[in-house]
């Protein structure tokens, strides 16, 4: 039996704020945010003089759109600490992106940023039924990705008993995880994936105690959350952030479990047209900018983070009346462009999961052949389906095929390969190989 659902908040005063009263407190944060951007960095200081806006400009929220955008190509130029806003004795933390090609992007963090982050954090792990009971298993890795210390930080607030594993080890993590009691899990939903069911494989769920898992870094479907919840019974819940804007908990979902609720006395959310840099309404989709306002270490002025949702604004039934955000659909950087077609690897997945017979590891490999492109879809077969049911798989593949075409509507190549031969990541997975040497910006 599950247990029932309990919505809590962590800090009413502020998850639950009349939304007018937060808008001053987003206006008053916002004109500190900016004053501290002129004075003290050079990039800001120079951008808003080309555009010719003093810090007096901004009055309220809705000035914000008078300010320019920063862009993660900003943060490279700048590296390490050219849009730091103050000297770096008083920043106590370095944390880095964890995309794994170019320049890395580092972000200083001063003593009051860890505060605001773990906050953040211990939000969301609350909301999504969390406190001084539980017991929390951490597979985030610990380092200069956000995720490990982040979610750390948010669960000692809460007082709940820590065991820090950081990525890796299955063996080790399955033997804690059933042994130590853990109730909760924080790791990407790729490694929850194979967690659990190489937990089902071994046939150790009746050792497993978890009520809920935290799970973001990287997109997934709600599919995969359906998939998740069945082995597991327990509650899946999404979780969003980014390096440069103060690691995970930026955003996070409640038992509702439709929608991550914005850190909005932390953060002004915006969705923008990624074409041409206009703010759109909400409910239409196009990609999420971030402004911090209470972050003093390397504040973020209109950040494009490239990520491509919606925002929800009515009121959600948890009580919160901090704004949603959508699952993302994609990046407008990692989308991929298919004779002339839009694929993001969230739709191939959405085509897979909650088929029998194979497993959630799938990888998009895109060619180039006599100027034509064609995209390959590798799918690992269930360990039955490989060894049992070989008659079965031509008619798996041809059903795969059709749903990837009404789906995404182009023609995909499907390849099912053996289980477990696909690579595995501890961190982010790794869901395309383009050959075809494009940026599909
Ligand atoms: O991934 C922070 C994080 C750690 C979030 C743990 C959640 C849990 P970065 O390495 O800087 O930070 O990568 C940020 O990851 O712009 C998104 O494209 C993607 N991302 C993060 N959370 C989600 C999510 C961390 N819940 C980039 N769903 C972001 C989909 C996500 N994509």
């Amino acid at each position: 039996m599950k247990q029932p659902k309990i919505h809590k908040i962590y800090n009413p005063a502020m998850e639950c704020m009349d939304r007018s009263k937060l808008r001053e407190l987003q206006s008053e944060r916002l004109r500190e945010t900016v004053k501290l951007e002129y004075e003290r960095v050079p990039l800001y200081r120079k951008r808003m003089d080309e555009k010719g806006v003093k810090p007096e400009d901004i009055k309220t929220v809705d000035d914000l759109r008078k300010l320019p955008f920063t862009e993660k190509t900003d943060l490279r130029d700048e590296f390490p600490y050219g849009l730091l806003a103050q000297p770096l004795k008083d920043i106590v933390r370095i944390q880095g992106s964890s995309g794994t090609t170019g320049k890395p992007i580092v972000a200083g963090y001063t003593a009051n940023d860890v505060e605001v982050w773990t906050e953040m954090v211990a939000r969301a792990l609350t909301a999504a039924g969390g406190d001084a009971d539980d017991v929390i298993q951490i597979c985030y890795g610990y380092g200069l990705f956000t995720g490990g210390l982040g979610a750390h930080q948010g669960a000692e607030r809460i007082g709940a008993t820590v065991i820090p594993m950081s990525a890796g080890n299955t063996e080790r993590q399955m033997m804690m995880m059933t042994e130590l009691g853990a109730t909760m899990l924080c790791c990407t939903p790729s490694y929850a994936t194979y967690l659990a069911e190489t937990l089902r494989d071994r046939g150790l769920l009746g050792k497993v105690k978890l009520k809920a898992g935290i799970f973001g870094a990287e997109p997934w479907t709600e599919e995969m959350r359906t998939h998740l919840e069945e082995i597991l019974d327990f509650d899946a819940c999404d979780i969003y952030g980014l390096t440069e804007i103060g690691g995970p908990g930026v955003a996070f979902e409640c038992l509702e479990k439709h929608g991550m609720h914005v850190n909005e006395d932390h953060v002004i959310v915006e969705i923008i047209n990624p074409e041409t840099g206009e703010p759109l309404p909400y409910g239409e989709s196009g990609e999420l900018v971030f402004t911090t306002i209470t972050k003093t270490g390397m504040p973020m002025l209109r950040y494009r983070t490239h990520d491509i949702c919606r925002l929800i604004a009515e009121p959600c039934a948890c009580g919160r009346t901090l704004i949603r955000m959508s699952r993302l659909t994609g990046r407008t950087d990692d989308m991929l462009v298919i004779r002339g077609v839009n694929v993001f690897p969230s739709q191939i997945e959405s085509c897979l999961v909650g088929l029998e017979g194979v497993a959630p590891f799938y990888m998009l490999i895109v060619d180039r052949v006599n100027s034509t492109d064609k995209l390959e879809v590798q799918i690992e077969m269930s360990e039955e389906m490989f060894t049992d049911k070989v008659s079965e798989i031509e008619q798996l593949r041809s059903t795969i095929t059709e749903r990837i075409k009404s789906v995404v509507g182009i023609a995909a190549k499907v390849t099912l390969v053996p289980p477990k031969s696909l690579p595995r990541s501890e961190g982010k997975a790794k869901r395309i190989i383009d050959n075809r040497g494009l940026t599909n910006k």
